[in-house]
């Protein structure tokens, strides 16, 4: 630690919110080279406003693809998930394509929305549980990049789905998106299955206008991290002097988000000093896009086997069930 140091509480300046170990991982992702930060951290309060408009822009294609998909496959859907089975939810579901399945699935046992964060995941298990009565909703807050007990419905589940829509497998880098669908293998039980949305490898025009979008709502919404790093870090970006930059690199095959400085620079955060070049720049998102053949090796790869995929008339996103081997 260089000069100054961070006040010993979680307290640690004005709407903080931040936990310790949230801090810490600030840090270290700013002391690395080249700088990153977690693309959790976006979605404070106004982040995930702007995030809800991101999902409407006429650049931002996969919320309505897949929401699309969802609806024009339901039936064969519900077919395949039979009655009384157990959704869960990785991330806390408030999104429409949640809502659709909790609508149609047949006789749903529980709907278990598992999340990290008890903020989201209490409000959005409360709005679902209001909007469906008939349904027992079990939110549990835990990491789901590691193994959990499953809470135990008052009816017995004939299956568990697990359920990881809005392409989230993409933040993931390979190996920690490879090791999450094992966590899903072993959460899906013998007899279950995954359902998850999965982004596709598409022209790179394309997916550069996605996360470049012509209102500058990506870009207020890269910005926001910045934003919220100084209200819960006492961090003193000054927001002027870094610029939204997405690009698509081709060989992880990956959209990049990035906050470039604009000239040099020092930037304190939590009392530690950070110095920027020019140009110098913050990774905030990795955006993975998948082929259908390379997400089947890695379902396969964990244990799955794809069994039905979706996708649109433009092959832009797929939906994707895939059955435990
Ligand atoms: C929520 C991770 C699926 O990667 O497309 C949207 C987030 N970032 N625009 C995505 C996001 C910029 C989004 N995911």
């Amino acid at each position: 630690m260089t000069c100054g140091t961070a006040m010993e509480t979680d307290e640690v300046g004005p709407g903080s919110a931040l936990s310790a170990a949230d801090r810490q991982e600030v840090l270290d992702g700013l002391r690395q080279q080249p700088k990153t930060l977690s693309p959790k951290f976006f979605y404070d309060e106004r982040g995930s406003r702007l995030f809800e408009q991101i999902t409407e822009l006429p650049e931002y294609y996969p919320t309505r693809t897949e929401l699309s998909i969802m609806r024009e496959n339901i039936e064969e859907i519900v077919g395949l998930v039979g009655p009384q089975a157990s959704l869960i939810e990785f991330g806390s579901g408030s999104s429409m394509k949640t809502r659709i399945l909790l609508e149609h699935l047949d006789r749903l046992a529980a709907y278990v929305p598992v999340d990290i964060s008890r903020d989201h995941l209490t409000a959005a298990a409360e709005t679902l549980a209001a909007d469906f009565p008939q349904i027992e909703v079990l939110p549990l807050a835990v990491d789901f990049t590691r193994p959990f007990d499953l809470p135990k419905p008052k009816v017995m589940p004939l299956r568990n789905i697990v359920y990881f829509p809005g392409s989230t497998i993409g933040n993931f880098m390979p190996s920690a998106a490879q090791a999450l669908l094992e966590v899903m293998y072993e959460e899906a039980n013998e007899d279950g299955a995954l359902l998850i949305g999965v982004d596709l490898k598409k022209d790179p025009a394309v997916l550069e206008t996605a996360y470049n979008d012509s209102a500058g709502v990506t870009a207020r919404f890269n910005l926001n991290m910045l934003r919220r790093l100084n209200n819960e870090l006492s961090a003193n970006f000054d927001l002027e002097k870094f610029r939204h930059l997405a690009v698509y690199r081709e060989e992880p095959g990956r959209i990049e988000m990035h906050l470039v400085s604009t000239s040099a620079q020092a930037v304190t955060v939590a009392g530690e000093r950070f110095q920027f070049e020019e140009g110098e720049s913050i990774r905030t998102e990795c955006s993975h896009k998948y082929t259908l053949k390379e997400f089947e090796a890695m379902a396969e790869r964990a244990g799955f086997s794809v069994h039905r995929v979706w996708t649109d008339r433009e092959r832009l996103f797929s939906v994707q069930y895939c059955l435990r081997r």
